[in-house]
């Protein structure tokens, strides 16, 4: 982005505010897609709903998210079952219905990006793979999962190694560099290249991978746009 300066890092009043909108924070894994979410923390009226990968990972004493990387094959696509109904949650839900709902990951990279990952690398059975677009095909038709910003924080596979590599989360030491470039190219596809139709929302695209430091000032610089420009 132009180098403008960071706006006035005080709470948005409530006018000011767009109320009643989704944003939704997509990226690879390791992108910084809770480094951006955290810095939203500070605005009282956003309501802030973040992947609940701890309920992935104790489903009635199952650890699903580590099954699913041990043995895709098997239980990809029980995972995710689990996550597109994570997911349907947050965009139907919310607390504070007047507040500007900000999502982790959607419905939509589900789909575009992590099932589509399984089924061209053959990491999931091509009946499991029916049946979970059945799922979506319907979500799609009947439940209200409209989205007013796509945030796409693009960091190259490299960069989301190495923040994988510090954040060291157990479940993931195995995932190979190549998984991450296929989910790079299938977000790039999405919400780039249009190569999945017609998006749900205006994207905004920020690079990240500049440093944590850089990264806040560009999130805070573009804040304003984010938060007010919606109405
Ligand atoms: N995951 C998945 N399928 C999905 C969504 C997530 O397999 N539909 C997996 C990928 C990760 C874990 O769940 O191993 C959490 O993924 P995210 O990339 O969504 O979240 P991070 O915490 O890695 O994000 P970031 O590092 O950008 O904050």
């Amino acid at each position: 982005p132009s180098p403008t300066p960071s706006p006035p890092r005080t709470e948005l009043s409530r006018s000011k505010t767009s109320t009643g909108k989704t944003i939704i924070v997509e990226g690879n894994i390791g992108a910084g897609k809770s480094t951006f979410l955290n810095y939203f923390r500070r605005y009282k009226n956003v309501e802030i709903l973040k992947e609940p990968v701890d309920e992935w990972k104790n489903v009635a004493g199952y650890n699903a998210l580590d099954l699913m990387y041990k043995d895709a094959l098997r239980w990809s696509a029980a995972f995710e079952c689990m996550v597109t109904l994570s997911m349907l949650k947050h965009h139907q839900n919310s607390k504070k219905p007047h507040t500007l709902k900000m999502l982790e990951r959607s419905i939509y990279s589900t789909r575009y990006c992590f099932m589509e990952n399984l089924r061209e690398s053959q990491l999931i059975p091509s009946v499991d793979y029916s049946i979970l677009k059945e799922y979506h095909k319907w979500i799609d038709l009947h439940e209200d999962i409209h989205v007013d910003l796509i945030v796409y924080l693009r960091a190259s596979p490299d960069t989301c190694v190495q923040r994988m590599k510090k954040r060291n989360r157990s479940e993931e030491t195995g995932v190979p560099l190549e998984y991450l470039q296929a989910l790079h190219r299938l977000h790039d596809d999405w919400l780039l290249h249009g190569k999945r139709g017609k998006l749900p929302a205006p994207v905004l695209v920020l690079d990240a991978d500049k440093d944590l430091p850089e990264l806040q000032e560009d999130i805070a610089s573009y804040s304003h746009d984010i938060l007010g420009g919606l109405t």
